[in-house]
């Protein structure tokens, strides 16, 4: 019995390690600085991971990175801190990748026989850039140039929105007299902020087609054909491509899945499923998908096109809103925007913008006022509701902006709902959620759990559970203390940013500060339609 017993309990141990090895690994993280961290972080975005078979990704791809951000020496870590307080990602392992390193086709399989036409037109490329850091703006120049076939690419066009970092003044004047002859460098001389950035950008361009991208992204093969034949002979179509993720930490390229856009009523782009019925066979999986809204920074339009559409909203500052702005004009004012999932372009999505306004902290809601003053009609009175506090706030003169609306004819925005996003459904005005159905609209039920955790304070062994009981719809939250095996502390984040708690109730936040209180965080019953209850990680 003896040597038996000790065995078993051998066994036990052996068990326990390993259980703990998986704990380990599923739900901790390793933080930027080293610490470790309970939450699955954004990283492993996995509302981004890949629904269908990935193609083409070599075996090895997951671990070539490994080695390449080893911190050796005190340069090291002055550089990746410097490069986390300036761009907000892992400068030091950028720094020490080529600008021309491969990355994984990620495309589905059936895009390699995809055949695109011989005759294509040709695109200027525009980048607007803000302090952008040297090697990843320089890699995605480069990337551009090694992935795209000459006779494609008219032009790529840079425009330095008045950055003041050292190595964006002549250094990059030389590199690009030097290096990029096909590169144009414009230089603003003030701050004008993307939008007017980009429209600048539009004004140098002399090609056919118009691309715009973002100053962090590397294009993947073929990744202009598909755009550029959606386009061509149908001058009023958008296309946009997937938007792969360079992840800010180890700079690894990964897919991203088969998403598209739509927005909140608060106007926060926002990724939604795409309905099964567009999904059926695998086919449908590489043909243009029609796309309410787009996220912005990604995509290539007809270049006159652009312009008779009104370009964008020069009273736009800095950053924000005219992603749904050019979404909803497109698609009221008689064109039309698809996602081509064969075009896959990988940008480095971070946790926090590392620059400020210099108009002011908060231009998306300014940039937000004046989208849903020209473009929302009636259902401006839902973007209130969501946005209480921003009916005060100056968002500037529109009136050209109606006048153009007007003068193109465009349809209403209850036209766009019902034709283009009949999935969005409105908040309900009852207070403590509950839902306006429309019309035939379903509502997802039983959305798509991304994982389930813990909530961890930072530095305690404290997680977030309800106060009460996690049944009841006002429960306040509090702290206490963690215990992986207590199912009432588990968390289900769902693939629209909201937060339920065993998967029942949402994660709200409460802003009553009309009330006098500040604001706080409760459960609630779940209303689908993100604002308060939509949550991201920073
Ligand atoms: O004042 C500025 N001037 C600039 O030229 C501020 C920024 N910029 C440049 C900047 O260097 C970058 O190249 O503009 C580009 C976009 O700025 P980001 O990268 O800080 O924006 P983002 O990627 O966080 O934001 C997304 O939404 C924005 C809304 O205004 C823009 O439309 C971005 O282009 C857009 N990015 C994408 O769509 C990539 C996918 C991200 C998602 C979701
Ligand atoms: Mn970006």
């Amino acid at each position: 019995m003896k040597p038996l017993r000790r065995s078993f309990c051998f066994g036990i141990i052996v068990a326990s390690f390993l259980w703990l090895c998986v704990i380990y690994f599923v739900l901790w993280d390793i933080e930027e600085d080293g610490s470790t961290r309970w939450l699955p972080s954004s990283r492993r975005r996995s509302h981004l991971k890949p629904r269908y078979q990935i193609t083409g990704l070599p075996p090895s791809a997951k671990d070539d990175l490994s080695e390449i951000g080893l911190v050796r020496n005190p340069q090291d870590q002055v550089k990746r801190e410097q490069g986390y307080k300036l761009y907000a990602f892992n400068e030091l392992i950028s720094d020490r990748l080529s600008f021309h390193r491969p990355i994984p086709d990620v495309r589905h399989q059936l895009c390699q026989s995809e055949e695109y036409p011989a005759e294509l037109p040709s695109a200027s490329v525009v980048i607007c850039f803000y302090n952008e850091a040297w090697s990843v703006l320089l890699r995605t120049v480069h990337s551009i140039i090694d992935r795209t076939p000459s006779a494609l690419l008219h032009e790529i066009i840079l425009v330095d929105d008045f950055s003041d970092l050292d190595h964006l003044a002549e250094q990059l004047d030389a590199y690009v007299s030097e290096h990029l002859p096909q590169t144009k460098l414009v230089r603003n001389t003030r701050r004008e902020g993307l939008i007017r950035a980009r429209v600048i950008g539009s004004e140098h361009a002399t090609g056919e087609v118009l691309v715009f991208l973002d100053s962090h992204c590397e294009v993947n093969v073929e990744w202009i054909q598909p755009l550029l034949s959606h386009i061509h002979g149908n001058h009023k179509r958008v296309a946009v491509p997937i938007i792969d993720i360079i992840d800010q930490d180890t700079f690894r390229y990964e897919s991203s899945p088969l998403v598209r856009g739509g927005f909140n009523w608060g106007l926060f782009y926002r990724w939604d499923q795409i309905p099964e019925s567009l999904l059926r066979k695998q086919e449908d999986y590489v043909k243009p998908i029609k796309t309410p809204t787009m996220a912005g920074g990604l995509f290539a339009m007809n270049r006159k096109y652009f312009n008779d559409l009104g370009r964008y909203d020069t009273g736009m500052d800095v950053w924000g809103g005219e992603n749904l702005e050019i979404s909803f004009r497109v698609w009221q004012c008689g064109g039309s925007m698809h996602i081509l999932p064969c075009s896959r372009v990988g940008h480095i999505f971070r946790k926090r913008r590392p620059y400020g306004s210099p108009v002011g902290v908060d231009t998306i809601t300014k940039n937000s006022l004046r989208v849903a003053h020209v473009w929302m009609d009636e259902y401006i009175k839902y973007f209130f509701q969501v946005r209480k506090t921003a009916d005060h706030a100056e968002y500037g003169d529109v009136s050209d902006r109606k006048a153009l609306r007007n003068e193109l004819q465009c349809q209403s925005f209850k036209w766009f709902l019902d034709n283009v996003y009949p999935e969005q459904t409105l908040p309900s005005d009852k207070e403590g959620g509950g839902l306006i159905a429309k019309g035939h609209n379903l509502i997802k039920k039983d959305p798509e759990v991304i994982r389930k955790a813990h909530l961890k304070h930072f530095s305690s062994t404290l997680c977030v559970v309800a106060s009460r009981s996690p049944y009841d719809k006002k429960s306040l939250l509090e702290l206490k203390p963690c215990n992986p095996n207590n199912k009432q502390q588990v968390w289900h984040e769902t693939f629209e940013g909201s937060m339920r708690l065993m998967g029942v109730l949402c994660l709200d936040f409460v802003d009553d500060s009309g009330g006098g209180n500040s604001p706080y965080p409760m459960l609630s019953k779940c209303h689908f339609s993100g604002g308060s209850q939509q949550w991201s990680w920073l």
